[in-house]
C-alpha cells in the first residue's frame, strides 16, 4: 500500500466517470518468474481514444513494482517519469508501441492481490486492481484488449506454466528454464488476466459442446489432490450443459482450466479460461467435504463458468456497475443450483427441492445483506462512491443485486427474461457497458418501461411493505392495501431514498380448508392462477379481488417476490394454518419462522429482565407436526425445524442483546428437544444412510434432518443418549457431514455438562486423522471456535490458544477465517461477552491482518459494525475497540471500514 494512499484517501465517485484517454488494442507480456525477483516486460499497442477528451499526457497506474526501463516504437523514450502510483510518459504520439520493463517480488506479496507465491507455485490475482501490482498499466475494466503471454521458468520448480485462452507453443530454452506462450482470442479488461506456473496435475475431460466442438477442460491442483476433483469436473460440466440449455451460451475457448490455489483472498475468480478457485472450493471426497461443501462447489464452479458470458464477454464500464455482473451471475448461480437440485424428480419433488435452495438463499440475504443495509455500510446496488473497490464486492452488490435482477424474470417470466438477455448480447457483446444497459435490454425486449425500476440500483435501505387486509361477506371482495416505505434507515441508506419502487409482489389467498382460492381481480373477466404478481409501484395502493367465496387468510411475497420486510398482524393460529397448509413452500417455511421468530423475540426480552421463560404448547405441538409429516421432504423439515440464527434474531431486537437472546433461543431448544424427545430420535433413526456415501440432494436432507435431530437431543439434561449416539455417529462416519456433526454434538454437550473428556478425546482423532488435509483441519479450529462456551469455560480462552497451536497460521486467509472469523463472526453470545473479551481480540487481529493482508482483514473489520445498535454496556465497548482499531491501522480498506462505522 502506497503511503500517499494512506495521507490523501481519495473518494471514487460514479457521477466522475470519464472515459480513458487512451484505449490500449493488444498486450504482449513477457515474464521471467522468480520468486524475489520477476522481470515483466509488457509491449503495448495504444492510441488515443477517439471517444475522450484529448490529455496532455499518458498516465499509467503502477503499484509496489519497479521501474526499469520504457521504449516509445523501439526507441528509448526520456519523458518518463516512474512515481508511487504508476507512470507518467509526456510527448506521445497517437498511436504508437509502448514497451515497458518492470520487477516485482512475488514471494514478499502477502496481500495475495497481483502475483504472488503460494506453497512455492506462482498465482495472480488481478480483480478488482491487482494487475497494476504486476505491470504499468490502464489498469480499468473499460480498457479492453487481446493479450499473448509468454512465461518463462525453471523447467524442474515449475513444470506447468498456464495462462488465458489457447496455448500457441512451448519449448526448453536449453538453460534448464522453459517457455509456454499463451494467447488469448478475445478482448477483455486487466481484471480477468492470470497466470500460473507450478508444480501441479490435472484432471482432464474432453467434452463436445451445442455446436459439436471439442473441448479440453482440466482441473490443476497439487498432486497429492488429485482425488479429490471428480465433483468439481463433473460440477463444470453440469454448468456447461445448462449454461446452453437455459441461456444459449455456449463455451466459446477450445480449452477451460480450473487451476485450486490454498492461499487465496476470497472464493475463486473468472479469468478467461482460466479460473483460479480457493481449494475449497474445488477439492471434495466424502471423507473431507460435508454436503455442504459439496453444494458450494457446485455452486462456486457454476458462478465463475458464468461469468464468461456475464462479466467477461460483457464486462463493466467502471467498478460502480459491478453488480452488472454479480448480481446476475449470483443468480444464474442460484438457478443452476435449483435446476441441478430439481433434478429428474415429478413435479412436486422438483417444486420443493427448488423452494430448499431459495430458502436457504433468502435465509443468507436476510442476515446478512439486510444487516449490512441498516449499518454505516449501506449501500445502493450500484454504489455512488467508494473509498476501496474492494470493500464493495458485498452482499448488496452480490445478493440484492441478485434479487434485482430475479424481479425481472418475476415480472416478465422466464420466456421474458431470456429474450431480455438475448438482446443485451446482441447489443453489448464484447463491451463494456452499465447496470442501465442491461436494464434497458429487459425494457425493450418486453415492451416495457422500466424507468421506475432504476430505483432498485439507487436506493439503499431494505424496502419494508406494510399490509392491510379488509374482506366484504357481503359483496365477496377482499381487499389488499400495500403501503411502502424504508422505516428507520441509516443515515448512509437514507440519503439515497427518492421515491416507491416497482415491487412484483406475489399473493395468494386460503381457503379455511387449506387450499388455494381462484383468484380474480377486480376488472378481469376470469379467474386466473392461484398466484398472482401485484405490480406495486406508488407509495400506497389497493388491490381488490372479486368473488371471493370466504374469508381468506394471504399468503403474502410467496417465494419470496421481492427483497422487503413484510409487516402484517398475523395470529399465531394463522401462522400455525400456513406453515401446515400454504401451498407455497416458501411462504410454509416463512410462516413458522416468523412464528419462531415472534415467540424469540418476546422470550429474549424477558430473560433480558432476568424473567422466568415458557413457551406454549402449541408453539411446541406446530413444529412437532413439521417434524412428523412425511409428506414434507427431510430437507424442508431441516429448514423448518431449524431456530432463526442468534444474529438474525439480535438484529429484530431494538438494542441487540447477544446474551438475552442465547438464552432465549436455548430454551426454546431445550423445551423443543425435551417435548419431542421420542420424535426426534425416531427421526434421527428413520433418516440414516447407511451403505455407500451418496452426494445426492435426497441423501444430503436425509444427513441433514438425522444431524439436526442429534443437535437438539445434544440439549437434553441426561446426556447419555446423545453421547452414545454421537459417539458411534463418530465412530463409523464414512462422510465428513456425519463425521463433523457428531463431533459438534459432543463438544456442544461437553459444554452443556461442563465434562469435555470424550469430546477432547475425539477432537484428537479428528486432528490426527486429517493432519494432512489443510481444509479438514480448518473444520477443526472453526468447530472449536463456534462452540458454546461456559462461565467456567469461556471459548475465547479456547480461541487464544488455539491462535498458539503449530497448524495456526494468519497468513492463510482460510486458516485465519477458520479460527477468528468464525468466532467473531459465527459465535455471537461468546463473541460479545459482556466483559469485552472478545472485542479486545477482535482489535488485536484487524491490526495484525492489516499489515499482511488489507482485504481480509477490512472483512473482519466489518465485524463491529452495528455496534450503534446494542445495548449501551455492549456499545461503549465496541466503540473503544473501534477506536484502537482506527488508531493503529494503515491500509485503505480498514481504515474506510472502521472510519464509516464510528462515522
Ligand atoms: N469476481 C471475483 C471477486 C473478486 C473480488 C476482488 N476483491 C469472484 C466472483 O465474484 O466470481
Ligand atoms: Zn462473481
Amino acid at each position: 500500500m502506497a503511503d500517499s494512499d494512506i495521507a490523501t484517501p481519495a473518494v471514487i465517485h460514479r457521477a466522475d466517470y470519464a472515459p480513458p484517454a487512451f484505449l490500449i488494442d493488444t498486450v504482449a507480456l513477457e515474464f521471467d518468474l522468480v520468486p524475489q525477483r520477476t522481470v515483466v516486460r509488457n509491449t503495448m499497442r495504444l492510441r488515443r481514444n477517439p471517444d475522450a477528451v484529448r490529455a496532455p499526457r499518458l498516465e499509467l497506474l503502477g503499484e509496489q513494482i519497479e521501474f526499469v526501463a520504457a521504449t516509445i516504437d523501439g526507441k528509448p523514450h526520456s519523458a518518463v517519469q516512474a512515481h508511487e502510483h504508476g507512470l507518467t510518459i509526456d510527448d506521445v504520439p497517437d498511436a504508437f508501441e509502448l514497451t515497458i520493463e518492470s520487477i516485482c517480488n512475488p514471494e514478499a506479496n502477502t496481500t495475495l492481490s497481483g502475483l504472488y507465491v503460494s506453497s512455492g507455485n506462482f498465482f495472480t490475482q488481478c480483480e478488482a486492481e491487482g494487475f497494476r501490482r504486476i505491470t504499468y498499466f490502464l489498469d480499468r475494466p473499460d480498457v479492453m484488449s487481446t493479450y499473448t503471454v509468454t512465461l518463462r521458468a525453471s523447467k524442474d520448480e515449475y513444470p506447468v506454466l498456464l495462462s488465458n485462452g489457447n496455448l500457441l507453443e512451448e519449448g526448453d530454452l536449453g538453460d534448464g528454464r522453459h517457455f509456454a506462450r499463451w494467447e488469448d482470442p478475445f478482448r477483455k479488461p486487466s481484471y480477468l488476466f492470470a497466470l500460473v506456473a507450478g508444480k501441479l496435475v490435472a484432471l482432464e475431460e474432453r467434452v463436445k459442446t451445442g455446436s459439436g466442438k471439442e473441448k479440453l477442460l482440466q482441473v490443476w491442483v497439487e498432486p497429492h489432490d488429485l482425488d479429490k476433483t471428480r465433483h468439481a469436473m463433473d460440477s463444470l460440466i453440469h454448468s456447461i450443459q445448462w449454461d446452453e440449455k437455459r441461456f444459449g451460451l455456449e463455451l466459446d475457448l477450445d480449452r477451460f482450466m480450473i487451476v485450486a490455489v490454498s492461499d487465496f483472498n476470497m472464493g475463486a475468480m473468472e479469468n478467461k479460461g482460466l479460473n483460479i478457485f480457493n481449494t475449497k472450493y474445488v477439492l471434495a471426497n466424502p471423507e473431507t467435504a460435508t454436503d455442504t461443501d459439496f453444494s458450494n462447489i457446485e455452486a462456486v464452479v457454476g458462478h465463475e463458468y458464468f461469468h464468461n458470458w456475464t462479466g467477461n464477454r460483457v464486462t463493466c464500464r467502471d467498478w460502480f456497475q459491478l453488480s452488472l455482473k454479480e448480481g446476475l451471475t449470483v443468480f444464474r448461480d442460484q438457478e443452476f443450483s435449483a435446476d441441478m437440485a430439481a433434478g429428474t424428480q415429478d413435479d412436486a419433488a422438483a417444486a420443493a427441492a427448488r423452494a430448499t435452495k431459495r430458502i436457504e438463499d433468502v435465509r443468507v440475504l436476510r442476515q446478512m445483506q439486510f444487516a449490512e443495509d441498516a449499518g454505516p455500510m449501506a449501500h445502493p446496488v450500484r454504489p455512488e462512491s467508494f473509498v476501496e473497490i474492494n470493500n464493495f464486492y458485498t452482499m448488496t452488490v452480490y445478493e440484492k443485486g441478485a434479487e434485482v435482477v430475479r424481479m425481472y424474470q418475476t415480472l416478465f417470466g422466464r420466456d421474458g427474461f431470456r429474450k431480455g438477455m438475448d438482446l443485451y448480447f446482441k447489443r453489448h457483446d464484447g463491451h463494456a457497458v452499465t447496470c442501465d444497459d442491461f436494464r434497458f435490454a429487459m425494457a425493450d425486449a418486453n415492451g416495457r418501461d422500466l424507468a421506475q425500476y432504476e430505483r432498485w440500483y439507487s436506493q439503499a435501505g431494505t424496502p419494508r411493505v406494510k399490509v392491510k387486509t379488509a374482506y366484504d361477506a357481503a359483496a365477496r371482495r377482499f381487499t389488499v392495501t400495500l403501503a411502502q416505505g424504508y422505516g428507520e434507515s441509516s443515515a448512509a441508506a437514507r440519503e439515497t431514498q427518492q421515491g416507491p419502487l416497482l415491487i412484483p409482489f406475489a399473493i395468494g389467498l386460503i381457503g379455511k380448508s387449506g387450499n388455494d382460492l381462484p383468484l380474480k381481480l377486480e376488472g378481469e373477466s376470469a379467474a386466473g392462477a392461484t398466484t398472482r404478481v401485484l405490480e406495486f409501484t406508488q407509495e400506497q395502493q389497493t388491490f381488490t379481488f372479486v368473488d371471493v367465496a370466504e374469508a381468506p387468510l394471504p399468503s403474502l411475497l410467496r417465494n419470496f417476490s421481492a427483497p422487503v420486510i413484510v409487516e402484517y398482524d398475523y395470529s399465531a393460529d394463522e401462522l400455525a394454518f400456513l406453515l401446515a397448509h400454504d401451498s407455497d413452500p416458501f411462504n410454509r417455511w416463512e410462516a413458522g419462522q416468523r412464528l419462531a421468530t415472534r415467540e424469540l423475540l418476546s422470550l429474549a426480552s424477558r430473560a433480558a429482565e432476568g424473567g422466568a421463560l415458557s413457551l406454549d404448547d402449541s408453539v411446541v405441538a406446530a413444529f412437532g407436526r413439521v417434524l412428523t409429516d412425511a409428506s414434507l421432504s427431510p430437507s424442508f423439515r431441516e429448514l423448518a425445524l431449524m431456530l432463526p440464527s442468534e444474529t438474525y434474531l439480535a438484529e429484530q431486537m431494538a438494542e441487540s442483546n447477544p446474551a438475552a437472546v442465547h438464552t432465549a433461543r436455548q430454551f426454546v431448544r431445550k423445551r423443543l428437544a425435551t417435548a419431542l424427545k421420542t420424535e426426534w430420535l425416531k427421526a434421527y433413526d428413520s433418516h440414516r444412510t447407511p451403505g455407500a456415501y451418496e452426494a445426492t440432494p435426497e441423501a444430503a436432507g436425509h444427513r441433514a434432518l438425522k444431524n439436526l435431530a442429534l443437535s437438539y437431543l445434544a440439549e437434553l439434561d441426561d446426556a447419555a443418549d446423545v453421547v452414545r449416539l454421537a459417539t458411534a455417529q463418530y465412530d463409523a462416519a464414512n462422510n465428513m457431514t456425519d463425521r463433523a456433526a457428531a463431533l459438534s454434538a459432543l463438544l456442544n454437550t461437553a459444554a452443556v455438562h461442563g465434562d469435555d473428556t470424550i469430546a477432547a478425546k475425539s477432537l484428537a482423532d479428528f486432528y490426527q486423522r486429517f493432519e494432512k488435509e489443510p481444509l479438514v483441519i480448518d473444520k477443526w479450529f472453526a468447530l472449536q471456535a463456534t462452540q458454546r462456551g461456559s462461565a467456567a469455560r469461556p471459548t475465547i480462552g479456547i480461541v487464544r490458544s488455539l491462535m498458539a497451536h503449530p497448524a495456526f497460521t494468519l497468513k492463510n486467509p482460510n486458516r485465519a477465517r477458520s479460527l477468528i472469523f468464525s468466532f467473531c463472526a459465527a459465535n455471537p453470545a461468546q463473541f460479545h461477552a459482556g466483559d469485552g473479551s472478545g472485542y479486545a481480540f477482535w482489535a488485536e487481529q484487524v491490526i495484525a491482518l492489516d499489515a499482511l493482508n488489507p482485504q481480509v482483514a477490512a472483512r473482519l473489520a466489518r465485524s463491529l459494525e452495528l455496534w450503534r445498535r446494542f445495548t449501551p454496556a455492549l456499545r461503549e465497548k465496541m466503540r473503544a475497540a473501534l477506536e484502537q482499531v482506527a488508531a493503529n491501522v494503515k491500509s485503505r480498506d480498514v481504515r474506510e471500514i472502521v472510519e464509516k462505522a464510528l462515522g
